[in-house]
């Protein structure tokens, strides 16, 4: 109906000066002309231009004096002749009228305020207040000083009414042709086609977004990660066992039965299968060897070395122990020289927090050869970092049970113009590797760190929650950048590691 009012008129007259106008007389709300104008507008039947008007509409406060008058105006009629007691008066009106009543009456001389008692000044008022007030309710102009006053009171507030002017648009038509919006064999056959009106083509319309599958962060990382070391010839680590016996995580390292990491307050330990079935027997004797006696000029820990400890299965804690496994496994053969790399989970019974949930992902990479040093580390971590955009980095004298020296790795942020800790590293001990069977001269350099740090920073992640684990946002999967190289990342988004 809205249309043809709309399109009727303009078939006799070049313009709609104002939609709210024409709505008035036609009698259809505004709203339903304003949604009409704006789709004949979107199909070039008409060109409506915008016009905006400042109105004034009365504010809650306003619309309840508009109906029942102002205060001053109720506390006035409710003083009889004789005048009322203040207290008497404020019960009659109610505190609100009472007390603003009081001040505009005053204001107005329409009272007399003693001390207990009101009376009135003058025979009889007038509420203009409330006139003015249903002027502007009805749409009526009221000159500046009176908006003023109103506006002082609080009783009105500005709005901004948005309207059209309408003039005919280039493909206008008294009535709308619902444009064809397909060309089909009976539209051919008919001939029908050289009537119709066709719908434009919308080139830049969106299409249907792609549903498609898209990879997690992570593993867009881990892949960076894989590619890094395969092109720096190490072989990839076999990590898929998430349950480890304690004996390869921890005795096989050199880390001793009592050390703290080993109680359930930092690992996972299994109700079932609880304990490990098979291992190494003659390798186990020279693991208990070594830790309680030592060794090849070691004292080792000189502790006694409980078997049915080390026989304990747990969810591994680090990827070093799917290290221990290949350093055994290569010192039963002929050595060769050996590089190798893992990237799994391992799972540690921490505090969750912004940057750390109970499972996250380890890199490992180790060099394996003869005479070795912690210059050859120092060199190799340089390598593997440069490939990661950071060039910058430091070492800091650390501690592992399995490593002696250790560092940990420091690397310059450009991004954030600061030294993050990038992960740590170290020599593994004489305790660890001798008994495996490793020849004297061999050492074995390595170092570590998580996948999930470097895929926050790349991808500017503030809480490790989003990324992993059941609160994940997948709007953040699905729309995160293809992928990052390096550290040059837009400062904008801080992420305080
Ligand atoms: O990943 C860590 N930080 C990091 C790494 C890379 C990175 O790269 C940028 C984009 C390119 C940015 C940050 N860290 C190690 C350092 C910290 O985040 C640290 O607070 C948390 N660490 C985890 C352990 O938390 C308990 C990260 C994890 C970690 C730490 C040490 C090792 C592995 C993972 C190790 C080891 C190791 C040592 C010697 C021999 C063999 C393995």
């Amino acid at each position: 109906m809205a249309e043809e009012a709309v399109l009727g008129y303009l078939e006799h007259n070049e313009l709609i000066k104002d939609s709210g106008e024409f709505a008035v007389e036609k009698g259809i709300s505004h709203d339903e002309i304003v949604n009409v104008i704006k789709s004949l507008n979107g199909y070039k039947y008409v060109i409506a231009k915008d016009i905006k008007k400042e109105k004034w509409q009365l504010t809650a406060e306003g619309q309840a004096y508009a109906a029942n008058g102002s205060p001053e105006f109720q506390l006035f009629t409710a003083i009889p002749p004789e005048g009322i007691s203040k207290a008497d008066l404020q019960k009659k009106v109610g505190d609100s009228v009472f007390k603003i009543g009081c001040q505009q009456a005053n204001k107005n001389k329409w009272v007399e305020m003693g001390k207990t008692q009101v009376s009135r000044k003058v025979e009889h008022v007038d509420d203009n207040v409330k006139a003015m007030l249903v002027k502007i309710k009805d749409g009526e102009a009221l000159n500046q000083e009176d908006i003023d006053a109103l506006k002082r009171r609080k009783l009105i507030s500005p709005q901004t009414w948005k309207g059209y002017s309408v003039i005919k648009g280039p493909d206008y038509a008294p009535k709308r042709k619902k444009p064809a919006t397909d060309l089909t064999r009976e539209n051919l056959s008919s001939g029908e086609w050289k009537e119709l009106e066709f719908k434009k083509y919308n080139f830049s319309a969106k299409g249907f977004p792609t549903e498609g599958g898209y990879l997690h962060p992570l593993l867009k990382v881990k892949r960076q990660m894989q590619m890094i070391f395969l092109q720096m010839g190490f072989e990839e680590m076999p990590t898929n066992n998430y349950v480890e016996s304690s004996f390869w995580n921890f005795d096989a390292l050199f880390q001793p039965q009592q050390h703290p990491a080993r109680d359930s307050h930092d690992t996972f330990f299994l109700k079932e299968p609880s304990t490990t079935r098979t291992l190494p027997e003659d390798y186990v004797a020279r693991v208990k060897q070594i830790h309680e006696s030592g060794g090849h000029g070691s004292r080792g820990y000189k502790y006694d070395w409980k078997r049915e400890e080390s026989n304990k299965n747990l969810l591994r804690t680090h990827t070093t122990a799917v290290s221990s496994r290949m350093l055994y496994a290569l010192a039963q053969k002929p050595f060769v020289p050996k590089k190798y790399y893992s990237v799994d989970r391992v799972f540690r019974n921490e505090a969750v927090d912004r940057t750390h949930l109970a499972e996250f992902h380890q890199i490992e990479g180790l060099i394996c050869d003869r005479g070795l040093s912690l210059g050859d580390l120092q060199g190799v971590l340089q390598d593997f970092f440069s490939r990661l955009g950071m060039t910058k980095l430091r070492f800091k004298p650390a501690y592992n049970p399995y490593t002696e020296p250790s560092m940990e790795i420091f690397g310059y942020h450009e991004g954030f113009k600061k030294w993050v800790e990038v992960g740590n590293s170290g020599m593994f001990r004489p305790e660890m590797l001798l008994p495996m069977g490793l020849p004297e001269d061999v050492r074995v350099i390595a170092w570590g760190l998580s996948l999930e740090r470097p895929t926050m920073i790349l991808y500017g992640i503030d809480n490790i929650r989003d990324l992993f684990g059941h609160k994940v946002d997948l709007g953040l999967i699905k729309s995160n950048p293809i992928c990052r190289i390096g550290l040059q990342y837009q400062p904008d988004d801080e992420v305080s590691d």
